[in-house]
């Protein structure tokens, strides 16, 4: 609105209440997509959010979401953030209704609206990020491949700082959308309530049998029962790793402790690679969900 472009010419300081603003207009968003998926821009949103997140390395201090760098090629391109060009098109939409809000607190807002929008905990969340230039892109290779194991899942998530728990309570966010063979390559849905968050990733990994699909498609697991589910092979070593599947039966039994350690570790990973002083309150905020907001 004219309103938004004003504030964004001027040296206008937003607050608490025009980022609830912005969470809400994100929020209202995920039910336009009509046919697309299972009719929820929720999961897609979540994807970007982490991807541009998870580039970290803590031992350069590169990457992470603060710059917002896959807006430029060739992070754009790179094979893992294939199809994400709708995450960022959907983004670009409420960028151009709040000009003055800069792309890595957009996204990653767009990850915390998303996820409690479909039910799950809060994600605490706070803004700071800048915009970066197309020289602070991070190189190839610095997100997980699926067809590997567990050595490559705690190279790539050790290298962000998580340790095993943080890596498995962060997996079960796949309760959440599905693989495109457009995209990835892989195909298919985690759970039968892709646009739910819940634990039902983790029970899942328990309760059926999970079984190589017979296709000509990349390495993947398909329940046995009905066919319709998948697991990636980064997914299935989180009940055959023992220190992975520990926690993947916690989270199975218990979908509170799922909740709260989720939260925990998702919150962290949308501020990787955000020097502390560049937020704009020294405490992440909880931000209210629509439902919250009719009462
Ligand atoms: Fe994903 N992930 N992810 N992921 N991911 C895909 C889709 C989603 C990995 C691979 C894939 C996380 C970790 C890992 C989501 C959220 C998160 C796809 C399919 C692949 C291949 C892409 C496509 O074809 O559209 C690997 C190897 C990971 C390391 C374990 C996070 C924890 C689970 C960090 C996370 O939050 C979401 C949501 C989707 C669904 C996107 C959609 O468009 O529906």
């Amino acid at each position: 609105s004219a309103t938004q472009a004003a504030k964004a010419a001027t040296n206008f300081v937003p607050s608490r209440a025009d980022y609830q603003k912005v969470y809400n207009r994100i929020a209202e968003t995920l039910d336009e997509a009509g046919e697309y998926d299972d009719g929820s821009y929720g999961p897609v949103l979540v994807r970007l959010a982490w991807h541009s997140s998870g580039t970290y390395d803590k031992e350069t201090g590169t990457g992470g979401s603060n710059y917002a760098t896959m807006r430029f090629e060739p992070e754009a391109l790179h094979g893992a953030n294939n199809g994400l060009n709708v995450a960022r098109g959907i983004m670009e939409k409420i960028k151009q209704e709040f000009p003055w809000i800069s792309y890595g607190d957009l996204w990653t807002l767009g990850g915390v609206a998303a996820i409690q929008e479909m039910q799950g905990p809060k994600i605490p969340w706070r803004p700071g990020r800048i915009d970066g230039f197309a020289k602070d892109a991070t190189p190839d290779g610095r997100l997980p491949d699926a067809t590997q194991g567990q050595d490559h899942l705690r190279k790539i998530f050790y290298r962000m700082g998580f340790n095993d728990q943080e890596i498995v309570a962060l997996s079960g966010a796949h309760a959440l959308g599905r693989c495109h063979t457009d995209r990835s390559g892989f195909e298919g849905p985690w759970t039968f309530s892709p646009t739910t968050f819940t634990h039902d990733y983790f029970k899942l990994l328990f309760d059926e049998k999970w079984v190589w699909r017979k296709w000509s498609g990349p390495k993947q697991l398909a329940d046995k029962k009905t066919g319709t589910l998948m697991m990636l092979p980064t997914d299935y070593v989180l009940i055959q790793d023992k220190s992975f599947k520990k926690y993947a039966k916690a989270y199975a039994d218990n979908q509170d402790l799922f909740f709260k350690d989720f939260s925990a570790a998702f919150a962290r990973l949308l501020e990787l690679g955000v020097p502390t002083a560049q937020f704009v309150s020294s405490e992440p905020w909880e931000l209210k969900t629509l439902d919250e907001q009719k009462k």
